[in-house]
């Protein structure tokens, strides 16, 4: 059938055989409660890449959560599989499908709970509000997100209003395909997933936890290269080197962020979007995990 999925590529453990239903390229036996991601690309063998290293590899294959990889040349509908084609209007580059990139859109959905506010549909591009960890915290609260990643010039407009796509930016720069960018949100949701880090506490104190730029950290020896930890740390007062770290935050966070001061000193926090979205107040904290092994 055009546009359906001919033959899925597995991971090396599935022989894969003609069936008459479209199979995801990596079966998504995810047990309930786990956070369901679905990522359409055309590079599929770049996932799950990094991915499968260290916190986000571990809670995969505990199944906290679970990844789905959609190949959208599956959705092609013509024998050469195209997915692209001459930007309207002329200029550089191709543009991809608006038909083809529905079809894969609507079968990762098919599935999917309809309410978006708990399984997003996010196209990555630097066009897109950019990621802020509030956003992440909401998104790590919901039951599962579909990434479409672009390649070429970008995405058909009309697919992106026509199925409520939210367009997310990791950064005020151009990457060759939103696949890294999807990598980034993906590590940044299922970190704040329960049971993927070890102490609780981690996510308190870190960047953007207040509002505010991290404090720096030092570690052992006391004295490295001439330069000495600062003593307020080894003095054992915690009322004083909260004290310290915080005026550390703030400082750093006036010096290179003022959008970030300005949100978190007029309180704008968790209000309306304008600045916040250069803020990090939680708006639906979705209290995540801890740290196990120094890796955060
Ligand atoms: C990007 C970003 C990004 C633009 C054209 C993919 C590329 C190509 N995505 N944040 N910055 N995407 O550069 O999210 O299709």
């Amino acid at each position: 059938m055009a546009g359906e999925p001919s033959k899925p590529r597995s991971h090396g453990m599935f022989q894969p055989r003609a069936s008459a239903q479209p199979r995801p390229l990596m079966p998504d036996q995810a047990p309930a409660g786990a956070f369901r991601v679905k990522v359409l690309t055309i590079l599929p063998e770049m996932f799950p890449g990094a991915l499968a290293a260290s916190l986000t590899g571990r809670a995969l294959t505990q199944r906290i959560w679970s990844l789905e990889v959609l190949d959208i040349r599956e959705f092609a509908g013509n024998k050469h599989r195209t997915v692209d084609d001459t930007p309207a209007g002329g200029g550089p580059g191709m543009v991809m499908c608006a038909h083809v990139v529905a079809a894969a859109i609507d079968h990762a959905q098919a599935d999917a709970p309809s309410d978006r506010a708990r399984w997003p549909v996010i196209y990555l591009s630097p066009r897109g509000r950019p990621l802020t960890q509030a956003r992440v915290r909401e998104l790590a609260a919901g039951a599962g997100l579909t990434l479409l990643c672009g390649r070429f010039e970008g995405v058909d407009q009309r697919v992106l209003e026509a199925r409520e796509v939210e367009e997310v930016s990791i950064g005020d720069f151009v990457l060759t395909g939103g696949e890294i960018p999807a990598m980034a949100l993906i590590d940044a949701v299922v970190r704040l997933r329960p049971g993927v880090l070890g102490n609780a506490e981690s996510t308190e104190e870190e960047s953007f936890s207040r509002g505010l730029l991290e404090h720096p950290h030092y570690t052992r020896p006391p004295l490295w290269e001439g330069r000495a930890i600062p003593e307020i740390l080894l003095s054992g007062h915690h009322a004083k080197i909260a004290e310290w770290r915080l005026s550390q935050a703030e400082g750093l966070t006036k010096q290179r962020r003022p959008d970030l001061w300005r949100a978190h000193t007029s309180g704008t926090e968790g209000a309306a979007d304008g600045d916040r979205e250069l803020s990090d107040a939680p708006t639906s904290a979705a209290k995540g995990g801890q740290t196990k092994d120094r890796e955060r």
